[in-house]
């Protein structure tokens, strides 16, 4: 397997590089470079090699689905190429494209998802979403006077890199632990949360804990947003196929010999939040309700979501 693909599915594994959208951008790269710098002899061959590189890529992280689109995405319509060199050129510019539109859709859901946040307005957030810091930080940009409260979220603590953001951009920001969501909740006026994944029916997969959250929020009437590119909407999810939670290892959670033998850990990362405790997802075709996610995906992706081998 090439180099540029083996180091990017590592580093993708290894969480070197992670968020939904920086590791479809990632997949998507490594499979244009690939394309690039092929150096074999067939147009079989290339193809062969190409989806051998496509599924070794989409394997290095099971549940966000951006990876699963941004690789496809990179490799549409190679199979329909008259030579190598036309099939080389298309995986190289499908991937420039899809990494141009994918940066400019966190963009436009920043200037959606700001008109959202109020001046005054304190905001929970969890792990650390591109998509829903886009939506704060412009929000703050706007000259918008406004508080935030983080997550830790362990075992990775994601929130450390989410609290440094929002305090280099000159934003309140407080750190909590993940257990503490309840308790502050009484201080939050507004939810926004990134997705890892979102199905056809409107279920969130996103960052493990952002089910409390969301549970926190409907108790006391708080609204909850979802920032998602649509390209984390599902669309084996479409067909029944259940997403897939990644469960990482234990060392993330406890150091070796700190527990006895005999003491199982459960690392899951993800979880799911029902699409009932979701008031909206803002993505870059506008604010959506959980209910309308398949016919935006339909929209979009036309026939071609009914193509499932
Ligand atoms: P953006 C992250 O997963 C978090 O769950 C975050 O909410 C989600 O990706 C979306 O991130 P991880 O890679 O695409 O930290 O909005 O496991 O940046």
């Amino acid at each position: 397997m090439a180099d540029i693909i083996e180091d990017t599915s590592r580093q993708i594994a290894d969480m070197t590089i992670r968020g939904a959208g920086k590791i479809a951008r990632a997949g998507a790269s490594a499979i244009g470079e690939f394309a690039g710098s092929y150096r074999g002899g067939s147009l079989e061959d290339f193809l062969a090699d190409l989806k051998s590189a496509a599924d070794r890529m989409i394997s290095s992280r099971p549940t966000a689905v951006s990876l699963w689109n941004g690789v496809q995405s990179a490799v549409r319509g190679a199979d329909g190429a008259s030579s190598l060199e036309e099939a080389r050129a298309l995986v190289e510019s499908n991937a420039r494209r899809f990494v141009e539109s994918s940066s400019k859709a966190v963009q436009t859901i920043a200037s959606i998802g700001a008109k959202r946040i109020r001046e005054g307005d304190t905001i929970l957030t969890h792990c650390n979403s591109s998509a829903a810091l886009g939506v704060i930080k412009e929000a703050h940009r706007q000259g918008k006077s406004i508080k935030v409260y983080a997550t830790e979220s362990r075992p990775w603590r994601q929130g450390i890199l989410t609290v440094t953001d929002l305090a280099e951009s000159g934003i309140d920001v407080t750190l909590v632990i993940d257990s503490a969501v309840r308790s502050v909740m009484k201080r939050i006026d507004k939810v926004f949360v990134g997705a890892d994944t979102i199905t056809s029916d409107g279920v969130l997969i996103n960052k493990i804990g952002t089910s409390q959250l969301a549970l926190a929020a409907e108790e006391r009437r708080v609204p909850f947003y979802v920032c998602a590119e649509t390209y984390k909407f599902s669309p084996m999810t479409i067909f029944g196929d259940m997403v897939t939670i990644e469960e990482r290892d234990i060392s993330e959670v406890v150091k070796p010999g700190e527990v006895p033998d005999q003491v199982k850990v459960f690392n899951p990362v993800f979880d799911s939040t029902p699409g009932k405790y979701i008031d909206a997802i803002i993505t870059e075709a506008g604010m959506i309700s959980p209910g309308s996610v398949y016919d935006v995906m339909v929209r979009q992706l036309g026939g071609s979501v009914f193509a499932k081998e």
